[in-house]
């Protein structure tokens, strides 16, 4: 039976290399996942996505997968799987896997085997063009790679090592059905689908995302796979819009539960250009693109939450403040400004005790290929190593990949080893045992939003309008059904706000020691929630 559970329910992502290492090689693993179920209770979260934890060389950390069914030993092994599963059953904790479906390791065996010629059955498991187009990859430099004793060369989208899938093989497809199925039979709670926006790309006529078969073929996957179990499904689509979700995420249940729109994490960039040409945030026009999307989609499809994720940088150093003074917070206030909207909220692990970017000085000290390529491409292009730094260091991925802080002791608590990544040097006082011993912490905000959300059922399903306040940087809005309505007021500035508001009711949840006492001017980064 299909109960919709996750539209109720608050996703928890958790970054396996960089969330517990149980064993002291420096690299989190599933057991440090297992041995921390008892904080994700507390925490309240109903699932956990869980990135890539599949058998892989790791060039993109498990995002170039090898073998589908098999776990990279890193992580450890199908029975710390299976246990993590079972114990986030006894829980009430689900696991989401990510699906990586565009493209597989240069390593899979389909490749290996690919690689062997055209006669070889694998070989059309890829995409080959006798000449490369102009398609480029995501990280820096042409999507096609030579082979030379083929004469040819293959598409990847994304490294080398990271080859396309050919979605138009029917073999390919089966293939993939199957693998869903086993990870199905495990008794998972759903997937996220990493870049499946371009699985029905036409690479001749240089279209990646939102290609002409691109919806029958998610159909198709849901048919044979997830459509008859009661999962939750998120795509990742860069390219989402209002014209398009309602498709992926159609209340009949065809396509997805959701997908992850990007519209709100690329307004502090220079439009046309790449995420590494920064331009300033202006938050009007963040609640107008939040406005559009909560309107947009009602009755029509589900939204998902979101500030951060393991591609983005940390949610309070971009969009509030990681200043000593304001750190928490702004960091509750992006928490309230974005928990009382309609949809399924993630959070990103650490984001719940207010972790922030850890900026770098040299590019030595990077790990992300994304930022290495980049790195590479753009001195060539004549770029200064300190504009490029800078860029890494407001943008890049590592700040969401460093390892989380549990105590103040060596490496956090994180490690008894020498970590994969190093940590930010602010450990000692900024980590999940700290947040836990402070009532007022930004931990504890995030517990009370979860819970409201299982109370109150207006914050995930509610009518939604923004509110006029007579300031820019003050945002508002109004949340109601039949039963309850709240009104979210936010100054999502660093100074002191005017506002003209009369929102109805008490004062119902804020973000300092005590609310304002003024009904016409709010603190930096306040936060006020009122109850009608
Ligand atoms: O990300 C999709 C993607 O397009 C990223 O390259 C994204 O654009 C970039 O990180 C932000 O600028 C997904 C995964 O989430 C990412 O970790 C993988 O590297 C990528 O797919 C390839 O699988
Ligand atoms: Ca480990």
């Amino acid at each position: 039976m299909k109960t919709d559970w996750w539209k109720k329910a608050v996703l928890y992502q958790v970054y396996p290399r960089s969330f517990q290492d149980s064993n002291g090689d420096g690299v989190g693993d599933l057991k440090g996942i297992t041995q921390r179920l008892p904080y994700l209770e507390k925490l309240g979260i109903n699932a956990i996505w869980l990135s890539p934890v599949y058998q892989s060389p790791m060039d993109d950390n498990g995002y170039d997968i090898s073998d589908y069914q098999a776990i990279a030993p890193e992580f450890g092994s199908m029975e710390d799987m299976d246990e993590l599963i079972a114990k986030g059953h006894e829980y009430g904790i689900k696991i989401i896997m990510d699906l990586v479906l565009n493209h597989t390791s240069d390593e899979h065996m389909w490749f290996q085997e690919a690689l062997k010629g055209p006669e070889n059955p694998y070989h059309d498991y890829y995409v080959w063009a006798d000449e490369p187009n102009g398609l480029k990859s995501s990280f820096s430099g042409s999507a096609w790679e030579y082979v030379p004793h083929l004469n040819k060369y293959y598409l990847h989208l994304f490294s080398k090592k990271q080859p396309d899938l050919n979605w138009k093989n029917p073999a390919v497809k089966e293939e993939i059905y199957k693998m869903i199925n086993f990870w199905l039979d495990k008794g998972v709670g759903g997937f996220r689908l990493d870049v499946i926006d371009l699985i029905g790309k036409e690479p001749e006529q240089e279209i990646t995302a939102d290609g002409p078969t691109l919806h029958p073929l998610i159909k198709e996957l849901n048919q044979h796979t997830f459509g008859s179990h009661d999962v939750v499904t998120v795509g990742e689509t860069w390219s989402a819009n209002l014209e398009n979700a309602p498709i992926y995420s159609n209340p009949d249940g065809s396509e997805f539960s959701m997908v992850f729109q990007f519209e709100h994490v690329l307004l502090d960039q220079q439009p046309g250009k790449e995420k590494w040409d920064l331009a300033p945030l202006n938050p009007a026009d963040l609640h107008k693109v939040m406005t559009k999307w909560q309107t947009g989609l009602v009755g029509k499809g589900w939204n998902s939450l979101f500030w951060n994720n393991h591609d983005l940088p940390r949610a309070i150093s971009r969009f509030a403040s990681d200043s000593p003074e304001y750190r928490e917070i702004s960091g509750k206030m992006l928490a309230i400004y974005l928990h009382f909207m309609s949809g399924t909220p993630y959070i990103y692990q650490g984001e719940e005790i207010g972790m922030v970017n850890t900026p770098i000085r040299d590019i030595s000290e990077a790990d992300d290929i994304e930022s290495r390529r980049m790195y590479a491409e753009r001195l060539e292009e004549g770029y200064t190593k300190e504009e490029i730094i800078h860029s890494i260091n407001v943008k890049g991925r590592d700040n969401a990949r460093r390892p989380l802080a549990w105590t103040s002791e060596e490496n956090g608590g994180f490690t008894k080893g020498k970590p994969w990544l190093a940590l930010n040097d602010n450990y000692s006082w900024l980590n999940v045992e700290a947040a836990l011993a402070d009532e007022h912490s930004l931990f504890y905000t995030y517990q009370k939003l979860v819970a409201l959300r299982a109370q109150y059922p207006v914050m995930a399903e509610g009518q939604f309008e923004a509110l006029e306040t007579g300031n820019d940087l003050v945002l508002a809005y109004r949340k109601f059904d039949q039963n309850d309505e709240f009104t979210i007021l936010v100054n999502f500035s660093q100074e002191e706000q005017e506002y003209s508001l009369s929102a109805e009711g008490q004062v119902f949840l804020h973000n300092y020691a005590s609310p304002s006492k003024n009904s016409s001017t709010l603190r930096p980064y306040e936060a006020l929630v009122f109850k009608k």
